[in-house]
C-alpha cells in the first residue's frame, strides 16, 4: 500500500478554538480523522503536526527512506518564509501537494507568496477543510502514479 505524509504546520493545532471565520470550525482532529476516512483502503497515512521549523524539514528529508510516496503539506505561516522547508521538499524525489484552508490570495498581501508553490506539484487554496481532501485525492494519484 503506497504511503502518504500529511504535514500541519505551526499554530494548526489551534484550529477551532480561534479564527473559525477564516479557518473554519473544524479542529486538528476532525480534519485528521476525515483524510484518515478517505484514505483507507486506498493508502496508508501517516500525519505529522510540528510548530519548529526543522521538525519539518527532518520529516521531509527522511520521507525518501520511511517510504513515502507522496506528500500533502499545509506549512501555514511556513509558507511565506521558509527557504528550509522548500529546499528540503526541492531535495527530496517525493511528489508534494501544497495546500491551505483560507484563499491565500484573497488575504493580506505578505500572504500571496509562497515559497513552497514551485516546488509542489501543485497548490488547493481556500476551500477549508475540503483543500485537505482534495490535496489528498491528488496526492493519493501522484503516489499511485496516475
Ligand atoms: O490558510 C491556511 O491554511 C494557512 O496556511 C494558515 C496559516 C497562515 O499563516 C497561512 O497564511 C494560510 C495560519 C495557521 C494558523 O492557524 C490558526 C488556527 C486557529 C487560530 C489561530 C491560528
Amino acid at each position: 500500500m503506497k504511503k502518504i505524509l500529511v504535514i500541519h504546520g505551526p499554530n494548526l493545532n489551534l484550529l477551532g478554538q480561534r479564527e473559525p471565520s477564516i479557518y473554519g470550525a473544524a479542529t486538528l482532529d476532525e480534519i485528521n480523522q476525515k483524510l484518515t476516512k478517505v484514505a483507507q483502503d486506498f493508502v496508508e497515512l501517516v500525519i505529522l503536526q510540528s510548530n519548529h521549523e526543522g521538525d519539518i524539514v527532518d520529516a521531509i528529508g527522511k520521507a525518501p527512506q520511511d517510504g513515502v510516496d507522496a506528500i500533502v503539506i499545509n506549512p501555514a505561516a511556513y509558507t511565506h518564509t521558509s527557504v528550509a522547508i522548500r529546499d528540503a521538499i526541492a531535495a527530496v524525489n517525493v511528489p508534494t501537494v501544497e495546500v491551505h484552508l483560507s484563499n491565500i490570495y484573497k488575504r493580506e498581501d505578505f500572504r500571496h507568496h509562497s515559497m513552497i508553490a514551485s516546488v509542489a506539484v501543485g497548490q488547493v487554496s481556500g476551500f477549508g477543510l475540503q483543500s485537505y481532501v482534495l490535496g489528498l485525492m491528488a496526492a493519493v494519484d501522484l503516489a499511485q502514479g496516475t
